[in-house]
């Protein structure tokens, strides 16, 4: 299986996060492309043109990094990356949906910075997004303590939205308002999986 990729992209890390979570690596090739150029091809393995995807040797590609994540996991059950037991699932969905969140209102704001110059940058667009990203990490250090335990598909989303932000977004300082968020991350960004997929 080829795992197409961009380092700087926070869902294509999620599912390398994942991968090597799940002790699978050695299945999967991970291939680096990039997506904006429209690499010719690209568009009949997902017919998104986005990373990640994953090309599967029976030809049924999967695309959407929630998916691809799920599929790893499904890989080797042993670790339990998606717990199904009563709550805990759905704390562990409920960190998927701000972790992607954050993503979605993220890259939003990127692309909307990289396409669109003064004066049609629209402002509002990147304004709602802030508010998304801020709402999402309140929410998400009010409920911090949920982030303890064994690795999860939860955490490793969180953690990747998290790191995206000190990526992409360094000068807005996310940690002072949130300390538990900030010292669960410490703990979580010293884990080979992410120390193995950190951006140039
Ligand atoms: N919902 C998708 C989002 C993936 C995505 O937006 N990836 C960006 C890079 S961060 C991309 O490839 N963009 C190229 C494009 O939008 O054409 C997922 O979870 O995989």
């Amino acid at each position: 299986m080829k795992l197409y990729h961009a380092a700087a992209s926070p869902y294509a890390r999620k599912t390398r996060v994942t991968l090597r979570e799940a002790n699978i690596s050695e299945l999967v090739e991970e291939v680096e492309v990039a997506p904006w150029a429209d690499p010719e091809g690209y568009r009949d393995i997902t017919p998104l043109g986005k990373v990640p995807a994953l090309e599967r040797d029976d030809g049924h590609n999967l695309f959407q990094s929630s998916i691809i994540c799920e599929y790893f996991a499904s890989l080797n059950p042993a670790i339990n990356l998606y717990p199904n037991e009563g709550e805990i699932r759905w704390k562990n969905l409920r960190q998927i949906g701000a972790g992607d969140g954050i993503m979605d209102a993220s890259v939003g704001i990127r692309v909307e910075n990289l396409f669109h110059e003064e004066p049609t940058q629209s402002h509002k667009f990147i304004q709602r997004q802030e508010v998304t990203v801020t709402k999402s990490l309140d929410l998400l250090e009010s409920n911090a303590d949920e982030l303890e335990g064994p690795v999860s598909a939860g955490q490793i989303a969180v953690a990747c939205a998290l790191a995206y932000r000190d990526f992409r977004f360094s000068e807005i300082e996310w940690r002072l308002s949130r300390p538990k968020l900030s010292q669960w991350f410490e703990s979580f960004y010293e884990r080979a999986s992410m120390q193995d997929t950190i951006p140039e």
